[in-house]
């Protein structure tokens, strides 16, 4: 019984990390190059949830918080130490210029709303 129980979680982790990894695809995608970009925080995502810049171009971002529930209250870039909090119809500005090409990952605090920031070469 208890074999099954750790079968089935493994299954299931397994099961996220090929969802995450090969069946997740943006919602909507967003190029640096045309500008400042507006995301909307709403209903559980990011829209867009995938922002395409150029690695040294400065990338500009404005957060639009409908979501008043505190699971929105927060937007973090990870491995870009930036952690900034939106607050709810307001629009909050975040610039940063990435110096790294690679994919990061943009979340709430809890990691309920989901994005990706792509840097490339
Ligand atoms: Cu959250």
């Amino acid at each position: 019984m208890n074999t099954l129980l750790v079968n089935a979680g493994g299954i299931a982790l397994m099961a996220l990390v090929v969802w995450w990894f090969w069946l997740w695809r943006p919602r909507q995608l967003a190029h640096a190059q045309e500008g400042a970009i507006d995301i909307t925080v709403a209903g559980g995502v990011y829209d867009p949830d995938y922002i395409e810049v150029k690695r040294g171009d400065k990338l500009v971002l404005r957060f639009h918080r409908e979501d008043p529930s505190p699971c929105a209250a927060q937007v973090e870039f990870h491995g870009l130490g930036i952690n900034e909090a939106l607050p709810v119809g307001k629009t909050k500005t975040i610039e940063l210029t990435p110096e790294q090409a690679g994919l990061f990952r943009f979340t709430c605090q809890m990691q309920m709303y989901q994005g990706k920031l792509r840097v490339v070469d």
